[in-house]
């Protein structure tokens, strides 16, 4: 049996462009009249620079798009990566990775442990 991976990259959402969101809605149905248990993961891309706005962020994309997990960019250069403590509190979605930098190898793995300590500064 032929398996196929169909990966959408949606791109320059913004939960506050209505518009936007409802054609991030029809693309869910339109994938949905294909396969009805699909799409099987939604990952939003959170920017650390937003900082709190990301809660309100994953919010909308999650009464709109089923979000699954979240992957957090720009974690270098920016204080603001302690939002993920506040979204792993509130809405429990895992983690899947996190951005370091603008090179392809700056997409690393999140580790709680390890994210802690840097936080902390231990
Ligand atoms: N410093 C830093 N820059 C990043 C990181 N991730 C992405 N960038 C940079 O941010 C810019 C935008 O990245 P994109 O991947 O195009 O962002 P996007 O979310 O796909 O944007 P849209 O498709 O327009 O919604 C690029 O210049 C990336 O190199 C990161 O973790 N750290
Ligand atoms: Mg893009």
């Amino acid at each position: 049996m032929v398996q196929t991976l169909l990966m959408i990259d949606t791109a320059g959402r913004l939960q506050n462009r209505t518009d936007l969101m409802e054609e991030l809605s029809k693309i869910i149905r339109v994938i949905r009249k294909k396969d009805p248990s699909a799409p099987h993961n939604t990952i939003l891309v959170l920017d650390a620079t937003t900082g709190q706005n990301a809660l309100n962020q994953v919010e909308v994309f999650q009464k709109l798009a089923d979000v699954t997990g979240l992957i957090m960019t720009k974690l270098d250069g920016t204080a603001k990566g302690g939002v993920l403590v506040s979204l792993a509190d509130k809405f429990a979605l895992p983690i899947h990775a996190i951005g370091v930098g603008e090179q392809i190898d700056d997409l690393d793995a999140f580790d709680p442990h390890e994210f802690a300590n840097a936080l902390t500064g231990s």
